[in-house]
């Protein structure tokens, strides 16, 4: 298994950048997304103690079919960061290094563009996989 090296503080504030900031940080090419939006399912290991107002920190397999602000598939490579997490979603219980199953809610158009809309824990022993994206075309 490849472990890419994830330099956390670096893709971490790029991140929160690209999540807060869409409109003024350069990851945006400026295109129109309809308002539908996108979902994902993520596997991802947790990596701190959940926090409503911070996020859900965590590090995250690689999403090949992310689509971007530009409405491209750029997908995403596995790194460390958070994400905001919808209101009805319970993250009770939830402890560092316990390994789930994200629903990830991505809409552009709305003021929260990425949201964890579902959460599910898995087995302990599930194996990640945490590498380049390989975005199709
Ligand atoms: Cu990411």
């Amino acid at each position: 298994m490849k472990t890419s090296a994830v330099s956390t503080g670096h893709v971490l504030s790029l991140l929160l950048l690209c999540t807060l900031l869409p409109g003024i940080t350069g990851c945006s090419g400026g295109g129109h997304e309809p308002a539908k939006g996108h979902d994902y399912t993520v596997r991802a290991r947790v990596e701190e103690v959940p926090n409503r107002s911070s996020g859900l920190y965590v590090t995250h397999e690689a999403i090949d079919d992310w689509v971007s602000r530009s409405g491209k598939v750029e997908g995403m490579s596995s790194m460390s960061m958070p994400f905001p997490i919808a209101p009805e979603v319970s993250v009770e219980g939830l402890q560092p290094g316990d390994v789930v199953e994200m629903k990830l809610h991505v809409d552009w158009e709305a003021d929260l563009a990425v949201q964890i809309t579902g959460l599910r824990k898995l087995p302990a022993d599930t194996r990640l996989e945490f590498r380049d994206a390989k975005p199709q075309p």
